[in-house]
């Protein structure tokens, strides 16, 4: 295979794989399952920290460049949470119906206008595994928890992400329409930037 303009993607997560895919269509993305790559624990405390500990292995183990994607949901009324743990919000393993239904069991009873969130996306490429400068980006969405869930696309805690400016749920608008308001979408257009510049 001839691995120009190829990257690894070091995520598990198809709808991310995705979204990036669309968004990077000038890269071919392939998932680092095709190199035998372990998802590697999260041991960070931040975003960036945890996105570095997953490009750096993905590009390690399979010897190219590798992009990583560390996301997640930012609830103000909850102190910041579930943040680094959205996806084991609901515990090691957890489902995003589970997730989904964990936050808005918290947040019963919180008014809309109490129910400000944001989406936060950190997008890490290295070009291998020890690369001292690798490109860092990120992007963020602003919204709120909507009380129930609507809509079927997307992934994750898309049908309760209110999004303020389309009146609808993340979940309920189209694909491209989505990756062009997003933190993933904004992640992207930052990181082209950079990688313009190199
Ligand atoms: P990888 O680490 O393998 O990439 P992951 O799902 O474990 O997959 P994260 O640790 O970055 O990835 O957790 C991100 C979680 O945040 C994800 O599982 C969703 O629950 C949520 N999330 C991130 N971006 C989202 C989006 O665009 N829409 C809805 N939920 C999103």
């Amino acid at each position: 295979m001839n691995h120009t303009n190829s990257l690894v993607i070091a995520s598990g997560n198809a709808g991310k794989i995705k979204e990036l895919q669309a968004l990077l269509p000038n890269y071919e993305l392939i998932p680092q399952t095709q190199f035998n790559v372990s998802e590697i624990e999260e041991t960070g405390t931040t975003f960036v920290e945890n996105a570095i500990l997953k490009a750096r292995h993905a590009a390690r183990i399979s010897k190219l460049p590798a992009i990583a994607d560390d996301s997640g949901l930012v609830v103000a009324a909850l102190n910041d949470a579930p943040g680094i743990y959205s996806a084991r919000y609901a515990g090691l393993g957890a489902t995003d119906a589970e997730n989904i239904a964990k936050l808005l069991h918290v947040l019963e009873g919180v008014p809309i206008a109490e129910r400000h969130a944001y989406f936060f996306c950190v997008l890490v490429l290295m070009r291998h595994a020890d690369d001292p400068c690798p490109l860092i980006a990120q992007g963020r969405w602003d919204g709120c928890i909507l009380e129930q869930p609507s809509g079927e696309n997307g992934f994750g805690y898309d049908p309760i992400f209110g999004v303020s400016t389309h009146h609808c749920s993340a979940a309920e608008l189209p694909f491209e329409i989505k990756n062009s308001l997003s933190h993933r979408g904004k992640a992207l257009m930052s990181l082209s930037t950079l990688l313009s510049r190199i």
